[in-house]
């Protein structure tokens, strides 16, 4: 095909050719450089085609998808000013203060983050983002902050989807110019479920800064200060973004016999996060616990107490949220998290659309075009079909929650979980144990990583069909998680009250468990010697120069980056592969166009799946921009 295009050129056609003809036209080798690229994905295709993708478990056949429609806008016109624009010209400290003056609510759209996460396990991929950020941003520039970042997402991209989430991030970057762009980060265990250094956290803070983080929102998943605190400290000195400290709701302040997470206890909390210099205290009810009645007595109380703007976060997983909402505002809460509606309720955020339109010709209401974000909300909608794998079932809001209070960004990760241990029936069973294993271990904060202990050891004790009363019997003979392990040693810090002694000894047996931050431990990274170092273990086929940020996911998730980076090599970059054919492959006919790069594209149709020989290879048949092309996949079904 090199020497076809030789033929093709006009200039060879021309007849003047010279023998720097092929030196001076490096169009000629971009053309086998997008050759390579397509014949990538076409092992991909077939790959899928053949074996199918291993992270979807169940097909059902005759699944209809309907096109998601993206609502118009227009390409030309300039970007609307939003919040963005705001804390450029304002600065941190004074768009602060420009919020908590602020009389209308303002709304947080988490549609790109928790809230796939809490619906679909994680799974929403940058193509379905990509193809309406730009039209949203400038039909909504009225919206406070997009969540887009953070939390289980950059795992999950680089684990399962095959992604790179930098290259998520600076996409919607370049497609939100005008909106705050938010992330969730797990304090010293930024996006990862243990302790890192100190320096790759600064260092992550730093770089999510550069790739365009403008919120941070920073919590511990025990609320333990010595976590928090450093990571504001990142934001405060090597970003020009706003930190959002974070206090993680759980119990309930209005039972009386729940006294460990009573009122005090999170004003005090609330108090030591201002003081460490958070621009925002934000109130995160991962599990969606804090009823209405409740959300009233504790933001007055917070309103009363702290100078800062106050940030509200919930989960719908009762059904009762926009109640919580309801009464949060009426006490003065300044931002309130939402989806938009296809994305929204149940373990996800309430309904963006239903909540501007609760409070319309309210003196705080904030208007927005409620026709164009129900567009938005359809467009949603239609996109989810195609993730029918990671639902959670979850079909009705659960009153169950107060009882096992799973976070709702775990539930349909763990359901995931449970399918792949077998546990799939005895869900509700896992669900149950859950809460026991709290009480077990002494009522905890449980947001991740905190909550994934107790999922783990719940999930242990139902496959191996212990009770809490055998654990605590038998405890001595038992080989537990290695999370859980882990936890009362201390890797993730010291939980409010500290550890019940009695399971403590039964897991640790001989080992040894300390108090002080676990990143003491653990030796500061050396970032000129160790990049060098990755830079020549992985050298080969990137097609482009590995940056401070590849290393960066390396040194996060050293074995998921690996895998990553060699399906890479044999894949290529498969973020623009449409969602259908990326999780189930190509029907016979079908004809789709892939963006290879930048404006170029390919048209591949699937012509032909032939059998497998007698050593199991199948011949799988495209056409390609029309000429026929073939790959030859093992058949490991
Ligand atoms: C890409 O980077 O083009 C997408 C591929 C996703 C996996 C690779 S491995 C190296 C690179 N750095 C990351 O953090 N992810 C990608
Ligand atoms: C995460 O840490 O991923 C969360 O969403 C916690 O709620
Ligand atoms: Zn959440």
């Amino acid at each position: 095909a090199f020497l076809d295009n030789i033929l093709k050129h006009p200039t060879f056609r021309a007849g003047k050719v010279t023998v720097n003809f092929i030196k001076n036209e490096p169009s000629l080798f971009e053309f086998v450089e997008s050759r390579n690229r397509a014949n990538k994905l076409l092992e991909y295709l077939g790959e899928v085609i053949v074996n199918g993708n291993p992270d979807v478990k169940k097909i059902t056949p005759n699944v209809v998808f309907t096109k998601p429609k993206v609502p118009a806008f227009s390409k030309t016109e300039a970007y609307p000013k939003g919040t963005k624009d705001l804390l450029t010209e304002l600065g941190a400290e004074n768009f602060s203060q420009w919020l908590k003056a602020e009389k209308k609510v303002h709304f947080t759209d988490t549609t790109m983050r928790d809230a796939h996460q809490s619906l679909l396990a994680t799974r929403m991929r940058t193509a379905d983002m990509i193809k309406v950020a730009e039209g949203y941003a400038k039909n909504h520039p009225e919206v406070f902050s997009m969540e887009v970042w953070g939390g289980a997402t950059f795992d999950v991209c680089l684990r399962f989807l095959q992604e790179n989430p930098w290259e998520r991030l600076s996409l919607l970057r370049k497609a939100i110019p005008n909106i705050l762009l938010q992330m969730l980060i797990r304090g010293s265990n930024g996006v990862g479920y243990t302790a890192y250094p100190d320096n790759l956290i600064q260092r992550f803070v730093e770089e999510s800064w550069n790739a365009g983080i403008d919120v941070f929102r920073i919590f511990d998943s025990l609320n333990w200060m010595k976590s928090i605190a450093p990571c504001i400290e990142y934001v405060r000195t090597k970003t020009d973004g706003l930190a959002e400290g974070s206090i993680c709701y759980t119990g309930d302040i209005l039972d009386p016999s729940k006294s460990k997470y009573d009122l005090k206890y999170y004003l005090r909390l609330a108090k030591d996060i201002e003081n460490s210099g958070a621009h925002i205290l934000g109130v995160k009810d991962m599990a969606g616990l804090l009823k209405p009645y409740a959300a009233y007595e504790l933001i007055s109380a917070l309103k009363a107490e702290i100078n800062i703007p106050i940030h509200l976060h919930t989960h719908d997983t009762s059904s009762i949220q926009s109640a919580t909402y309801l009464k949060a505002i009426e006490a003065g809460v300044d931002v309130v998290d939402v989806a938009l509606g296809g994305l929204s309720g149940l373990t996800a955020q309430p309904n963006f659309n239903s909540m501007v339109e609760m409070l319309r010709f309210h003196e705080r209401e904030n208007r927005f075009d409620t026709d164009k974000l129900a567009e938005y909300s359809n467009y949603w909608e239609a996109v989810r079909k195609y993730y029918y794998p990671f639902e959670s079932g979850l079909k009705a809001g659960t009153g169950e929650v107060y009882k096992h209070e799973i976070p709702g960004g775990q539930y349909s990760n763990l359901k995931g979980q449970a399918i792949a241990l077998g546990l799939e029936d005895k869900f509700p069973e896992v669900t149950k144990m859950y809460g026991e294993v709290n009480t077990l271990f002494g009522n905890i904060i449980k947001v991740t990583p905190s909550s994934k202990v107790v999922g783990d050891m719940a999930q242990y004790m139902i496959s191996n069909n212990l009770t809490v009363a055998d654990v605590l019997e038998k405890g001595d003979a038992i080989s537990f998680p290695q999370s859980v392990i882990g936890f009362f040693k201390g890797d993730l810090g010291q939980p409010v009250g500290g550890f019940p002694e009695n399971i403590k000894k039964l897991v640790l047996k001989d080992q040894k468990s300390y108090s002080e931050r676990p990143n003491a431990h653990l030796e500061a990274i050396n970032f000129e010697k160790e990049f060098a170092a990755f830079k020549r273990n992985f050298n080969h086929g990137m097609g482009r120069e590995l940056m401070i940020t590849d290393f960066l996911s390396f040194k996060l998730y050293p074995k998921v980056f690996t895998e990553a980076y060699n399906n890479h090599l044999k894949y290529g970059n498969v973020i623009r592969i449409p969602t259908k054919n990326f999780f189930y492959g190509m029907d016979i006919g079908e004809e789709i166009m892939v963006e290879l790069d930048k404006g170029k594209n390919v048209l591949i149709s699937l012509m032909l799946k032939g059998e497998p020989d007698d050593s199991g290879n199948v011949n799988v048949f495209f056409k390609v921009n029309g000429q026929m092309r073939n790959v030859v996949i093992r058949d490991r079904s």
